[in-house]
């Protein structure tokens, strides 16, 4: 009665270790895109790691159900043996779910503090303010020349555009002025809450042209579903003419 179990645990420690491990290249992104974000770089292998573990705990799970259905079902009428401590496997069951949680935690705190790690300005190309409130978003685009900052501000009627220049790195503050927010790029494997009173920082950079939606993704009352925008990006030079544009817009508001 011990091997079997005894083997079963070995081959899921196995398992386990393996999977930390590996899990890149040749995975389906499972609904995301290599590449369009910095953030997918350190966040997609982790995204499909945690879902090959999954799987395979599944599998071995659904296993070790239908076993006993299927293998030892009631022969006759006698009481079958009882055994009321199984060490090893206790210990398993125990050790194993400790590791999976242990891998888990190591390789999501590494991409993690990969992901939110702030450089100097000097490396940084753009700066981009991100208010949230009921219900729309504000960017504030502060390379904007004369002009401290260049605002678009949405409405939940008319949601706003987030203009990124392709490959450059964006450095994004985040604020709210009513409750908690939470500026969410799906493609972009990006989320960051917006909070009152606190100014949470990412820096990214979108690599890919193109329009992608983005949400809010903490419920914040009524209207909540209605705050919508999009991310376009676009290219240095489309960046530099938007940014002119909307100054010279503002300008001529004050005029
Ligand atoms: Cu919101």
């Amino acid at each position: 009665m011990h091997l079997p179990h005894r083997k079963t645990s070995v081959r899921l420690l196995a398992m386990t270790v393996l999977l930390s491990g590996c899990a890149q290249a040749d995975v389906s992104g499972l609904g995301f895109e290599e590449g369009l974000s910095s953030v997918n770089d350190h966040s997609l292998s982790l995204w499909q790691g945690a879902w090959i573990a999954a799987a395979v705990v599944g599998v071995i799970t659904l296993i070790l159900i239908l076993w006993p259905v299927f293998f030892h079902r009631k022969k006759d009428d006698n009481f079958p043996k009882q055994t009321q401590y199984n060490i090893p496997v206790e210990v398993a069951y125990t050790v194993i779910p400790f590791l999976i949680v242990a891998a888990l935690f190591y390789f999501t705190v590494q991409r993690e503090s990969r992901i939110v790690k702030i450089s100097p300005d000097s490396q940084v190309s753009h700066f981009i303010d991100v208010v949230g409130f009921q219900w729309s978003w504000q960017f504030k685009h502060r390379d904007a020349g004369d002009f401290k900052s260049v605002a678009v501000t949405g409405t939940p009627a008319q949601p706003p555009t987030l203009y990124l220049p392709q490959g450059e790195k964006v450095r994004f503050t985040f604020d709210a002025n009513d409750v908690v927010h939470g500026f969410w790029i799906p493609a972009f494997m990006i989320q960051m809450q917006n909070l009152p009173g606190v100014t949470n920082k990412l820096e990214f950079t979108a690599n890919k042209l193109g329009t992608y939606p983005g949400r809010c993704n903490i419920l914040c009352g009524r209207n909540h579903a209605q705050m919508l925008f999009n991310v376009k990006v676009v290219t240095s030079q489309e960046y530099q003419t938007y940014i002119a544009e909307l100054v010279a817009e503002e300008k001529a508001a004050v005029a």
